[in-house]
């Protein structure tokens, strides 16, 4: 760290372009170095940021392995995140080496909901088919049987991660008109549960048998990774949507494409990937299929309300405080 007057200036590094006021307040506050260039950092890139800097500044894009936390000299002491999942960071290795890692939750969940509900609208009701069909003009005007989806009031909505993302969705849900079930690694508060009429399911498999539509809001972790592995997704009725915008890895999507194909499953709305930015080409091909790239926290609002969250957390821990979104240590 680097003194300037009576102030502290960490050297902070930030791996992609943040909204303009954000590098603006930390250019103030910090020594930064940014990414104008907005080019995701190759494994090389990141080990050189990590010898070098007091702070790291990554988002999802990066990866963040124990071989490059092992590049890290003494004096990196904190990763913050811009973003909420951390599944991009090896935290066993963080933890050795005493790293703090923060996050951005709770800024991006009314986003991600509305993003969830955008989706979990847009499939059953085949919007982009009518949208596409109306660009390339093909559509030759109103007809009765034209374009049928399923309606959504009454349907039962399986909701797998009751955290803030998945209790923001019930509640769009339930002004829908549809019931809500969930699936979570505990049962929520008895008050939480009749104020969203949410029926808990310990056992997934169950829940995903009776299930209309599958929203998917769980973090991505050793036990969620290919939860939905092609045995489970076999297990959901062949009327049954699945929505995810939580992570890519969380369902098998090689099985998803094939099941969608074959009708056994209805049709997908996917914000996330496994290779991300690399799409199976098998959904592709697919029709009753939205993909969306990666957009659940792209608002002004929630973009912005990370960048604080991080300077907050930086700056907490520059002033010798607790930041207050840590992951690590808990
Ligand atoms: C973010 C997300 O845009 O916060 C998350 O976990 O998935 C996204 O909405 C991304 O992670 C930024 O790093």
């Amino acid at each position: 760290m680097s003194q300037t007057g009576n102030r502290t200036r960490p050297k902070v590094i930030v791996t992609r372009k943040l909204p303009d006021s954000i590098e603006t307040r930390m250019a103030e506050l910090f020594d930064v170095t940014f990414n104008l260039a907005d080019k995701p950092l190759t494994a090389e890139q990141l080990k050189k940021a990590v010898a070098e800097a007091d702070v790291l500044v990554p988002t999802v894009t990066d990866d963040i392995t124990a071989d490059i936390i092992a590049a890290a000299g003494e004096q990196l002491k904190l990763i913050a995140n811009f973003g909420a999942g951390v599944d991009h960071i090896d935290l066993t290795a963080a933890k050795e080496k005493s790293i703090i890692v923060t996050n951005t939750p709770g800024v991006l969940t009314e986003d991600t909901a509305d993003l969830t509900m955008a989706l979990l609208l847009s499939v059953p009701r085949r919007l982009f088919e009518g949208e596409k069909i109306l660009r390339s003009g093909d559509w030759t005007g109103w007809t009765p049987t034209f374009l049928m989806g399923r309606r959504i009031q009454g349907k039962r909505l399986g909701i797998i991660g009751m955290g803030r993302i998945g209790r923001a969705v019930a509640r769009r849900a339930k002004a829908f008109n549809m019931s809500v079930h969930y699936h979570n690694r505990s049962r929520l508060p008895a008050d939480v549960e009749a104020e969203l009429e949410a029926t808990y399911w310990e056992d997934l498999d169950q829940m995903l048998t009776r299930m209309d539509v599958i929203s998917v809001n769980c973090p991505l972790t050793e036990e969620t990774n290919r939860l939905l592995d092609r045995e489970r997704l076999k297990k959901l009725q062949p009327h049954a949507f699945i929505i995810n915008t939580a992570r890519g890895e969380i369902i098998d999507e090689e099985a998803l494409a094939d099941l969608i194909e074959v009708g056994r499953i209805a049709g997908a709305g996917l914000d996330v990937f496994e290779q991300e930015p690399t799409i199976n080409p098998k959904l592709l091909e697919l029709e009753n299929v939205v993909l969306l790239p990666h957009m659940g926290s792209a608002t002004v609002e929630a973009r912005m309300a990370m960048g604080e969250k991080v300077l907050i957390n930086i700056r907490a821990y520059v002033d010798s405080h607790r930041p207050p979104d840590r992951v690590l240590p808990i």
